[in-house]
């Protein structure tokens, strides 16, 4: 079964509990189940992991190549500002979709820009909850088109 990694990043946490205008209402929780839900139905398995830490961030995506055939990821703040995260990415050569729940770029203008949009295949942002759905279907269709044939397939083909 073809896996696809999901990090939240820094003070997602809080989602729901403060700012509803921009980040909309629901929790973490109800995200999560979205994209659990989202996963089931495309027949892939997800690992949900939500970090406050850059070096965290960092080394989860390190080790995602191993396991992982794609990743979605919202930076959070780490969008503007990290060298580290997007390096991480790069290296990695993990496909990766981007997410945001605010359009950063009707924002202030520190965050119209995103370190990490060009290490990515594509972006997702202003859809509020919706971003992250739209984000996985994307990494679903990267992780199934990309994917390393197995050894059985190599074998046989
Ligand atoms: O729109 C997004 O998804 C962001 O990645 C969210 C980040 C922000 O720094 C980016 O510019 C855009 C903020 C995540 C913190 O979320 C909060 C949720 C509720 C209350 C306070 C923060």
């Amino acid at each position: 079964m073809r896996k696809i990694l999901v990090i939240h990043g820094p003070n997602l946490q809080l989602l729901g509990e403060r700012q509803p205008q921009v980040y909309g209402r629901q929790d973490l929780a109800a995200v999560n189940r979205l994209l659990r839900a989202t996963a089931r139905r495309r027949g892939v398995g997800v690992t949900i992991v939500q970090s406050n830490h850059e070096g965290e961030i960092v080394e989860l995506i390190g080790r995602a190549k191993r396991a992982y055939q794609a990743l979605v990821i919202n930076p959070a703040a780490y969008t503007h500002t990290s060298v580290a995260i997007r390096d991480a990415i790069e290296a990695s050569g993990i496909p990766a979709v981007e997410v945001h729940l605010s359009n950063i770029y009707a924002r202030e203008p520190f965050r119209r820009h995103s370190l990490i949009a060009p290490v990515c295949r594509g972006q997702v942002s202003g859809f509020g909850v919706t971003s992250y759905r739209l984000g996985l279907e994307a990494a679903v269709e990267l992780a199934l088109s990309e994917a390393k044939p197995s050894r059985r397939a190599r074998r046989e083909g």
